[in-house]
């Protein structure tokens, strides 16, 4: 049997679980053994009651379900849901952010100041609203009032689909997969997918592209550009990752979750003195706050919080008997936490009215009361340290230094404020290309195996690697995001890495910035007037598991980006929608899926593909 990880914090974590009887994500996986052949493939459907229905995939059986659908439309609605899905979640974030903006503005909201007034102003000056001589709320009310217009559908374009490149949009407009309103692309998906309406998988998986571009271009995009303006903008900055960054002398809130509209203010009230002097009261050095997934990626890249782990690791930081509270909002959050906690003295706090968790206090936060409720909340952690029981804790000793905070404004910063050295670089082949890395961890494969294997090969081959989420924070947590890691890289990239003192993988921040890696590759492409599908870039999900990432996979596909999948998707059962991915989507839209297992494997078609753009630009 594979190993369950490759980090050795989780590892001890995983038999320490076992000891204390208790089942985490690995057991309940091994429960669910043999998982459904047809849901694998994507030929069961459920949309109505006159199933469920499932295909043969044999052929000796039916062909159809009750209603006529065959594999292919079944297996292209199923992934259409999944885009929806994904594209909702990223975008309701996104719609919260513009929503808290919306309210700072308008001082309903004080907790929330402008923190980057001159990127509010940059945005605003992008989407054509004045900004000369007017205050900064009223610029901040105007660009959160039109940003929340995007959901709507009277635009009939998204207005950061501005930043693409003039090519890329008339392919689009020619497809009829422009992304107009974020609230119409999904709404339409789920309307095309009831039972009797789109039944062409061509056409539902061109639905597809557009509301995964209206998450990529639209959600995501709003949510990373106004929590920049609400949180900061993040720039290099220093920290560790692990979960060694837990104290045992002190009381240790993780937060695990999405939104920085919760983390960022609680990692202030942790610090207020009151609450401080509490926890030495009861016996505590102080109060360490961690992040856990992606949530850990924004108060990483703006505050240098210690990230405690990635997707797999939310139940482990709970089994070192050390965390006096799980604070969680929504997304990626295992509903197991609950039954894990009671093990131990740790408290799970749910704060979101989207998210609720059985078992779980509820302590509903919101934009207009926020510092009261999250010193609340911080309280409700101090005070269950004397709960704590030595003889159930222990922390395991890895943890590792990183650099992040690489936004695409930290980017050309580190240049020297122009993309000009990073396009010279490309052309004179010291760096090859750049790939992207992305996503979640799946307990099917080994932890961060092939984040970590497929990163360093493409290190060696000297390709530039940007990161997010918990692929970003595997490389961290095996320090590849500190600058000495450029030794090992090759000769170009190490060079390059060395004169500017960036690590060789750059962190760029959660999911939703994703969206950061669009708008460099988008820079990038403009520069040299060409598409985005021209370039010697690649994305890969080696580990990805959410409908998120099914979403983030297809918007990076439309944009131009060959992008391989680590994780089989349930697609297998349709050979011409599987066909339509990994083939035809070149012809339409420059670029398409690959599904590779092997992180050697994928990273010989990364090179292999970075190798072919090169040479049609006629770099060597
Ligand atoms: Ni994104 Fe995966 Fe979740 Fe972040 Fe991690 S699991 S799709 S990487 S935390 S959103």
């Amino acid at each position: 049997m594979a190993p369950k990880s490759v980090d050795k914090a989780s590892l001890s974590m995983i038999k320490k679980a076992a000891a204390d009887d208790v089942t985490t994500v690995w057991d309940r996986l091994a429960a669910q053994k043999p998982q459904c052949g047809f849901g694998k493939l994507g030929i069961c459907c459920r949309n109505c009651n006159m199933g469920p229905c499932r295909i043969d995939p044999f052929g000796n059986g039916p062909q159809e379900g009750v209603c006529g659908a065959t594999a292919d439309t079944i297996v292209a609605r199923n992934v259409l849901r999944a885009i929806a899905s994904g594209a909702a979640s990223h975008s309701d974030h996104g719609r919260g952010i513009a929503m808290t903006l919306y309210h700072a503005a308008k001082g309903e909201a004080k907790d929330y100041p402008i923190k980057d007034t001159s990127k509010l102003k940059a945005i605003a000056a992008e989407l054509g609203i004045a900004v000369d001589d007017r205050k900064t709320e009223d610029i901040a009310l105007e660009v959160a009032k039109q940003l929340l217009e995007e959901f709507g559908c009277l635009k009939g374009r998204l207005d950061f689909t501005n930043r693409v490149p003039a090519k890329r949009r008339e392919l689009w407009a020619k497809l009829g997969i422009t992304p107009r309103g974020i609230d119409q692309e999904v709404i339409e998906s789920m309307h095309r997918t009831h039972i009797g309406v789109d039944n062409d998988y061509a056409s539902l998986l061109l639905q597809g592209m557009r509301t995964a571009l209206s998450d990529g271009w639209g959600g995501s995009t709003i949510a990373t550009e106004l929590s920049d303006v609400l949180f900061g903008t993040p720039q290099p900055v220093k920290g560790q990752s692990n979960l060694g960054v837990l104290r045992e002398d002190q009381v240790n809130i993780v937060l695990h979750g999405h939104e920085p509209t919760l983390s960022d203010v609680i990692v202030a009230a942790a610090r207020d003195p009151e609450l401080v002097e509490l926890a030495k009261s009861k016996g505590a050095a102080g109060i360490n706050v961690c992040g856990m997934c992606c949530t850990g990626n924004e108060i990483l890249m703006r505050h240098g919080v210690p990230v405690a782990g990635n997707f797999l690791q939310q139940e482990l930081a709970i089994v070192t008997g050390a965390v006096e509270a799980m604070i969680v909002d929504i997304q990626c959050i295992m509903p197991a936490l609950p039954q894990v906690a009671k093990c131990y003295h740790t408290k799970i706090i749910s704060t979101s009215p989207k998210a609720k968790f059985p078992g779980a206090e509820h302590m509903e936060f919101n934009e207009h009361n926020a510092m009261e409720v999250a010193k609340d909340i911080v309280r409700a952690a101090v005070e269950n340290f004397p709960n704590r029981r030595p003889e159930k804790v222990n922390i395991p000793s890895e943890k590792m230094e990183y650099m992040a905070g690489f936004s695409a404004e930290a980017i050309l910063a580190a240049l020297g404020g122009s993309l000009d050295p990073l396009v010279d670089a490309i052309k004179a082949g010291s760096i090859k290309g750049i790939a992207a890395i992305v996503g979640c961890n799946n307990p099917k494969y080994t932890q961060d195996r092939s984040h970590l294997n497929y990163t360093r090969r493409l290190l060696k081959e000297d390709v530039l690697v940007v990161a997010t989420g918990c692929a970003a924070i595997a490389c961290g947590k095996d320090g590849l995001l500190r600058p000495e890691a450029a030794a090992e890289a090759g000769h170009g990239l190490r060079a390059v890495c060395e004169s500017l003192g960036i690590p060789p993988v750059l962190h760029m921040g959660s999911c939703v910035d994703i969206s950061r890696i669009l708008f460099v590759a988008s820079a990038i492409a403009n520069t040299l007037n060409v598409d985005i599908s021209d370039l010697p870039v690649v994305a890969a999900a080696p580990e990805w598991m959410s409908e998120k990432a099914v979403s983030i996979g297809v918007y990076a596909v439309a944009s131009g980006i060959f992008t391989i999948l680590g994780t089989v998707p349930p697609v297998l059962g349709s050979k011409k929608v599987t066909e339509l991915l990994t083939k035809g989507a070149e012809d339409m839209v420059g670029a398409a899926f690959a599904i590779e297992e092997d992180p050697e494997k994928a990273a010989d078609l990364a090179l292999k593909h970075i190798a072919k753009k090169r040479a049609a630009l006629g770099l060597s």
